[in-house]
């Protein structure tokens, strides 16, 4: 009796607290927003730059009701998902301050972060009834996850085929040396002796990391989990690999078979689960794109990288176009792709960098069919590492960025060594954006390219008090974009 007591009370609290939120959230809407690129795009950082910005009310006169002074506080609480990782702000804020200032580590699986903000809506309506809550959820993942998503119209068969041709390309041949020479010694035909998959799939994985370190290839390295694997680390769903097999059905109980089975599990337990778990979930999304690397990077790099964008947009289309697509389509009704690290230029090139990103992803696929969300393109530096200056050299005013260049970092000779400031002219991106491509196209080095970045240090003095207004690039703009609507 005195279990149904406490049953009964269990199921009031229950019914009680989803009435509060149902309540409540009428006043506090929740909105999730993705936050993603490709590996080094720049997430980690905007993410925590933004989330200090905000909590430690840095100015943003872009951002409405910042300017306004519609903002009361802005703090942290737990995330819903338990299971998924926190994003570690805390650690990644240490990073980047005191003395010993570097750039936060590379992150290779999604994690989370809530954001709650007390702010006075714009109209007569909040400002009588006092201050209104807006609950953030900050997701961060990594951009190659959804390239996974042109895996779930493939067969194992397709795949393979795909994979052999890509690896014969002249770029990647010489990288798959080592795989090619695995894949001569296994049989498809042959019985599957358990646990023998682990060392080709791990040869395979050495490849694709190889295609990707040597800027080979970053979009078309599928399965996206065999480089950032998240919590399947060591799984022995990722111990998989192409084979030479063609439209054969496989021999039961062989490694063509094993191998047949292993992709469908990784579309049906891997890719599906994020795509209905965590993408269709999305409100708002920036896409981060590192367009400045793939410009003085040159030819390959801008052509792989507008097909990463082709893919990337791919995601944001799918709903109509097969069965299982409605399953997993985002209701995402913002998009925002940003050019990132556009402190590396001077300030007269941030509007062309930001032409060239545009240009870039209609180049990749039409906006117009992007599924009725809104898109916008920027230019950005979260955290801003570099500082102008006009500075006369040979008797001409030119305009240079200034900034400590990390340790390793060249220009021809001059290797820096991460202690003192240079001042650079990193050269003009041209004003037609279609001329900007394919003179990153026709640069063979970056020694040769009419642009020239370096990679910069965190600045020492960052955000609040003295100097905000110079600590980043437009990151009020984006935040405009992404949630200004919800706090007007
Ligand atoms: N100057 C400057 N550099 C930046 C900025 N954002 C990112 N970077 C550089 O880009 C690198 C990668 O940034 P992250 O934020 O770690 O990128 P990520 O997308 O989280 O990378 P992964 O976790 O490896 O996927 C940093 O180590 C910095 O060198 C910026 O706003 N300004
Ligand atoms: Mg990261």
């Amino acid at each position: 009796m005195a279990g149904r007591l406490t049953d009964l009370s269990h199921e009031g609290r229950l019914a009680a607290a989803s009435l509060i939120e149902a309540t409540t959230g009428m006043f506090s809407p929740t909105l999730r927003l993705g936050v993603t690129g490709l590996s080094r795009a720049g997430k980690t950082v905007f993410i925590t730059a933004l989330v200090q910005a905000l909590t430690e009310g840095h100015r943003l006169p872009l951002l409405d009701a910042s300017i306004e002074g519609r903002i009361a506080a802005v703090r942290l609480e737990p995330q819903p998902d338990l299971t998924i990782p926190r994003f570690d702000y805390e650690r990644h804020v240490a990073a980047m301050s005191g003395p010993d200032r570097h750039w936060p580590q590379s992150t290779s699986d999604i994690s989370q972060l809530r954001l709650v903000i007390d702010y006075q809506s714009a109209g007569w309506f909040g400002r009588t009834f006092g201050t209104s809550q807006l609950t953030i959820d900050i997701v961060d993942y990594p951009g190659e996850w959804l390239l996974d998503l042109a895996l779930l119209d493939k067969n194992y068969g397709d795949w393979s085929r795909q994979s052999l041709d890509l690896s014969h390309m002249p770029t990647r041949l010489p990288l798959a040396a080592a795989w090619h020479g695995a894949l001569a010694g296994i049989d498809p035909k042959a019985r599957y002796v358990d646990g023998s998959a682990r060392e080709p799939a791990a040869i395979f994985t050495a490849y694709l990391r190889a295609c990707r370190e040597e800027q080979v290839a970053q979009s078309t390295l599928p399965p996206g989990r065999f480089l950032l694997p998240g919590a399947y680390q060591g799984s022995p769903a990722l111990a998989f690999y192409p084979l030479p097999v063609g439209d054969d059905a496989p021999v039961p109980g062989s490694v063509h078979a094993h191998m047949a089975r292993c992709f469908e599990a990784y579309k049906d337990e891997i890719i599906r689960p994020f795509f209905r778990q965590h993408f269709a979930r999305l409100d708002r999304q920036i896409v981060l794109v590192d367009a400045l690397s793939a410009l003085n990077a040159g030819p390959s790099a801008v052509a792989d990288l507008e097909r990463a964008l082709g893919d990337i947009l791919a995601a944001f289309r799918i709903g109509t176009n097969s069965w299982w697509s409605s399953l997993v389509a985002p209701r995402i009704e913002r998009i925002l792709f940003a050019a990132t690290k556009a402190d590396h230029l001077h300030h007269r090139d941030h509007d062309r960098l930001e032409a060239i990103l545009s240009r870039l992803i209609d180049r990749a696929g039409s906006r117009a069919t992007s599924a009725g969300a809104k898109i916008d393109v920027i230019a950005l530096a979260a955290i801003r590492a570099t500082r102008e200056a006009r500075i006369r050299q040979h008797g001409d005013l030119m305009d240079a960025v200034i900034g400590v260049p990390l340790a390793g970092e060249r220009v021809g000779d001059d290797v820096f060594d991460g202690s003192g400031e240079v001042a650079l002219f990193p050269g003009d991106l041209p004003d037609d954006p279609e001329r900007a491509l394919s003179q990153g196209r026709d640069a063979p080095t970056p020694d040769e390219a009419d642009m020239r970045f370096l990679r910069f240090r965190p600045p020492l003095v960052r955000g609040s008090g003295a100097s905000p207004a110079t600590a980043h690039i437009r990151l009020d703009r984006a935040l405009q974009f992404l949630i200004g609507d919800y706090l007007a």
